[in-house]
């Protein structure tokens, strides 16, 4: 593995989903392989547990992390060819290659504009960042895809399923403030890598890039979506096709007790942060279905089941 943006940077998927198992049975068994490396996370955007996260993956794997909230520092210009008079200091092609001298492995966390479509799905930050750097990088949530949050949600999965092909629901759920694509878009490109049986459930409008929507079916009817599930992943996301915008504020589309009663004993997953008793009710989020605190748990172990991926090539 070189970089690390989606699902098609891994070869073997189940033995991903182990290593991050393995390792959380005993996370210092590869201490020694990060000795010496250092990992430079750069935020654009606020983190809550991809940085903690990720920070402590480096630590267990031996490594030396650099955190910087890459929003306080100069603006960068990511534009080739711009005349650079007016607010931004430093260019992506210097800023790049400077953090590439002091870096063994970059991470990025860049969230989308949500207002130019096509910019965004091009993830034009990201990789702007990886043509001009010269050591591996991981994304740490870019416009389009949120990989780690991925890897960890299926560890979860493996952990807590039932039967060899559960029935997984991605459903829309309500949300005051617009938010990007990136949760669901990367969710379901990693669980049709799997035997999953994969529903998505949103209102109308709320269809998902067909580049990561295509072939699943879908279902404007949530309870329907809810019968027999095994998992129901839940997400906000703004509009694809009317750009960023918020369509529905619908509260019908919180997920309550009664809902999860339709499912097959299901249980409840989301990636956090997440809005009480606006997405999800207290009843579900209190109970023995959340699955939420396993999924924040196994952040830890994607990110040193990738980081050690990408140690083991240097
Ligand atoms: C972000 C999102 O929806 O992509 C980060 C989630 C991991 N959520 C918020 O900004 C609330
Ligand atoms: N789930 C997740 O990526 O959370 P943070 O935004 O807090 O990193």
């Amino acid at each position: 593995m070189k970089n690390f943006e989606s699902v098609a940077d891994v070869n073997q998927l189940g033995s991903l989903i182990q290593k991050g198992m393995n390792l959380k049975a005993d996370p210092l068994q590869a201490e020694a392989l990060g000795k010496g490396k250092t990992l430079v996370l750069l935020f654009f955007n606020p983190s809550l547990r991809t940085r903690l996260s990720t920070e402590k993956a480096g630590i267990n794997l031996g490594m030396s992390v650099i955190n910087m909230n890459a929003g306080q520092g100069w603006q960068l210009e990511f534009e080739d060819g711009k005349i650079m008079n007016m607010d931004k200091a430093e260019h992506i092609r210097e800023a790049a290659a400077v953090i590439s001298q002091y870096a063994d492995i970059i991470g990025i966390r860049t969230f989308p504009s949500l207002t130019d479509r096509e910019r965004d799905y091009s993830d034009f930050i990201l990789h702007q960042f990886m043509r001009y750097a010269s050591v591996p990088l991981i994304s740490l949530e870019s416009a389009i895809r949120h990989p780690l949050q991925s890897l960890a949600d299926l560890i979860t999965i493996e952990e807590h399923k039932t039967k060899a092909r559960p029935k997984v629901v991605l459903s829309w759920a309500p949300h005051p403030r617009a938010l990007p694509q990136a949760v669901s878009n990367s969710f379901l490109e990693w669980v049709n890598r799997t035997d999953a049986e994969l529903v998505i459930t949103h209102p109308e409008g709320y269809d998902l890039a067909p580049q990561f929507s295509h072939g699943i079916p879908v279902t404007y009817k949530q309870e329907e979506a809810f019968e027999g599930a095994d998992f129901i992943y839940t997400k906000n996301w703004s509009s694809f096709n009317q750009y960023g915008k918020i369509l529905s504020q619908d509260p019908s589309w919180m997920i309550t007790p009664e809902k999860m009663a339709l499912t097959d004993n299901g249980k409840f997953m989301h990636c956090l942060p997440v809005r009480r008793n606006v997405v999800v009710a207290d009843g579900v989020l209190d109970s023995d279905a959340s699955l939420v605190i396993h999924q924040a748990n196994n952040r830890t172990y994607a990110a040193q089941a990738v980081l050690h991926e990408i140690l083991s090539t240097l």
